[in-house]
């Protein structure tokens, strides 16, 4: 950390509060986040981890309206699942507070009313939409109608979803609101706007010179904002949910979810900290940090340092360590299409894991670029990375130790040079570690924390001591005291990462949470000490369990699908003596059997009152012959005989296609005589 700085504040992203949190949350911004902020403790210094849910915005209330409860119910049910899970899988926040605190609304209001009087935001008016009917100006979600771009006819204000295209809401071809149906008109309406040109010099000077050391992809996507030039952006919207803008005239209008969520950030500050809070805020000693993923550049980057220098009181971040996003099973994950691993889910089900999780999610950490999260690889790299490599190396010291010395720390002789060299290469591997975890390349840093483990293993594999304990036991005795340090260094190196198991192997080693500095040390364990005998650190993960993990998702997909489905276009008008043509008659199914050689076809034989007829249908794939002896059809009794795999059928049997193709057979609700006609 430059020298400048005496602390670091830590804020992540907050999260929606419409929904739980998914994995795709956890690998861009949280898991990071806390790396990072275990690291600095563990150095000792000053830090403070803030988190908290949004609250605010359109897609609350669209949510609660669905529901049919009030938009503080859905915040209350999300925002507690959203804290309880990640307390559970130990993001270690100091404070997750929310924006429906009244210390939020209090602080947003006062940041507002501070510009305001400064004379910071220029006031315009434009035309919205309007719902009549409702009384209320429409936010662009709320309305929907034919997208301009490729005709669907039930694309958003703000956004097509058929051809991705982002709209305004006046844009669209008849638009109609989604409170009432009807057709809104458009009214005058005032709001605020900050204007980020006049900004904008002082943002470039900032970014693009004083910070070429953020990450290229923070970097690139600020260069291109500013040269695009920046525009004024309103801060204020129509709408009855979030916090009212605080000056005369200002009725029925709310603060822009995106202006007051970052000050959330300040909100949860003070909450935690009410007489404290500003030194946190506004001491230049202090480093401010915001993690978040790349859709949020450029609230963080330039909009919210923005309202900060309109303020004029405020640091500005430090760094932006925003990453890319993760996918998951190769497909994008999508909250609306239940595309997604969710984190309470995950607990729930595959409880005392957490450490896996947050391992597989940093190991393919999408720093650079979009990464991607299968249940393959989070199997493949518990079983054959934390078990085969973590687990065993500590395991097998331990257990050695307590077969030859009764589970006391062996003293530790004269060095060989087989022990200088696995000490230096763990040192080397320390200080990758530290380097990597100083510029936020938290996936190197893991594999280098995960390579001291993997010298470990090496270096028992070639000293093999199990095979020296018959000749030379004094050797037997460095080599497992060396091991144990190694083991101790692990429960160090590994903290940030790995919270859980490394409380288990510092109970195990009856060893005390270690500051940052002792890592490379290899006296860690003083000579006699007792250790716990050994359980596993990590257990194999077998097939079934991400197997049923992949059919869960194959579900959602199924569902989403049904979900997206349409039915086909009405086929043109036909009068009723052409209907008549069709001759549809119900009859019983006396026989059916599979047409041999055929897959998707069967063989029915029918009693149509008329002395019965044989008719072939290709419903293979989706009944058993032997279930439908009995049952009723409905059929086309005029239809022209034809052959289908040298069986001459009589006729066409109905069912009715479903979305996912299958084919359902249309049968009378009650029994009725065969050959009656259908009509
Ligand atoms: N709630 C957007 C998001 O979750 C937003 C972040 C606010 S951070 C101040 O992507
Ligand atoms: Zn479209």
């Amino acid at each position: 950390m430059d020298k400048n700085f005496k602390r670091t504040l830590v804020t992540t992203a907050l999260p929606y509060a419409n929904g739980p949190v998914h994995i795709g949350h956890l690998a861009g911004v949280y898991v990071p986040a806390d790396i990072y902020v275990r690291y600095l403790r563990a150095k000792g210094q000053e830090v403070m981890f803030i988190g908290g849910s949004d609250e605010h915005g359109v897609p609350i209330t669209i949510k609660a309206k669905d529901e049919g409860v009030t938009p503080q119910d859905i915040v209350d049910r999300y925002h507690n699942i959203i804290k309880k899970s990640f307390e559970e899988l130990g993001i270690s926040f100091d404070i997750y507070s929310r924006t429906t605190s009244e210390t939020h609304h209090e602080t947003a209001a006062d940041f507002f009313r501070k510009l305001y009087d400064k004379g910071e935001f220029v006031e315009k008016t434009s035309m919205q939409l309007y719902d009549e009917k409702a009384g209320q100006f429409l936010a662009d979600r709320y309305v929907t109608g034919t997208c301009p771009h490729c005709g669907n006819e039930r694309a958003y204000g703000d956004q097509c979803e058929a051809c991705g295209t982002s709209l305004n809401a006046t844009d669209l071809k008849n638009p109609k609101s989604a409170i009432t149906g009807n057709v809104p008109v458009l009214r005058e309406t005032k709001h605020w706007y900050l204007p980020l040109d006049k900004w904008e010099p002082k943002l470039r000077q900032w970014i693009l010179e004083e910070h070429k050391e953020w990450k290229p992809n923070v970097y690139g996507q600020c260069k291109s904002w500013l040269d695009m030039g920046l525009q004024p952006r309103a801060v204020s919207r129509d709408l009855d949910w979030g916090i009212p803008v605080p000056v005369e005239g200002a009725e029925g209008k709310v603060l822009y979810v995106w202006f007051d969520a970052p000050i959330g950030y300040i909100s949860n500050t003070k909450e935690l900290l009410p007489d404290q809070w500003e030194k946190w805020w506004k001491d230049p000693e202090t480093r401010m940090l915001h993690f978040i993923g790349k859709d949020n550049i450029v609230f963080h980057c330039i909009v919210f340092p923005a309202m900060l220098m309109a303020e004029g009181s405020y640091n500005l971040p430090d760094n932006v360590p925003a990453n890319e996003f993760l996918n998951l099973e190769d497909d994008k994950i999508s909250t609306s299409r239940n595309w997604a691993v969710w984190l309470h889910e995950y607990l729930e089900e595959l409880p005392g894991k957490q450490d896996v999780l947050r391992y597989v999610l940093t190991a393919n950490a999408p720093e650079t670029k979009d990464n991607n999260f299968t249940w393959k690889d989070f199997q493949a790299r518990n079983n054959s990375e934390l078990v085969a490599i973590l687990g065993n190396f500590v395991n097998r010291a331990m257990v050695l130790t307590h077969k030859y010395f009764d589970g006391k720390v062996p003293a530790c002789g004269e060095l060989h040079e087989i022990d200088k060299c696995v000490i230096d290469e763990i040192k080397e591997s320390i200080q990758a570690l530290e380097a990597d975890m100083e510029r936020f390349h938290f996936r190197d840093a893991l594999k280098s924390a995960m390579n001291i483990a993997r010298a470990g293993n090496k270096y028992l594999a070639d000293t093999e001591p199990w095979k020296l304990a018959k000749t030379d036991m004094p050797r037997v005795q460095t080599i497992l005291n060396l091991s144990l340090q190694i083991c101790a260094n692990l429960a160090i190196a590994f903290e940030p990462f790995l919270p859980f198991m490394s409380a288990d192997l510092r109970a195990q080693l009856h060893m005390g949470q270690l500051p940052w500095q002792k890592l490379g040390s290899f006296d860690l364990l003083p000579e006699n000490s007792d250790i716990d005998s050994p359980h596993l650190l990590f257990e194999k993960i077998e097939d079934s369990v991400v197997e049923t993990q992949v059919n869960k998702l194959k579900e959602a997909k199924k569902a989403n699908e049904l979900k997206a489905w349409q039915p086909q276009p009405v086929a043109p008008t036909v009068d009723f003596p052409t209907f008549e043509k069709l001759d549809i008659r119900v009859g019983t199914v006396l026989e059916c059997v599979k047409v041999p050689k055929a897959d998707k076809l069967l063989q029915f034989r029918i009693d149509d009152g008329m002395g019965g007829r044989t008719i072939v249908s290709g419903i293979a794939k989706y009944y058993k012959p032997e279930d439908l002896v009995g049952t009723q059809v409905c059929f086309i009794a005029n239809f022209a005989p034809r052959k289908l795999k040298g069986v001459e059928s009589q006729g066409m049997i109905l069912s009715a296609e479903q979305p996912d193709g299958s084919l359902k057979l249309i049968t009378p609700l009650a029994p009725a005589a065969p050959g009656s006609k259908v009509g």
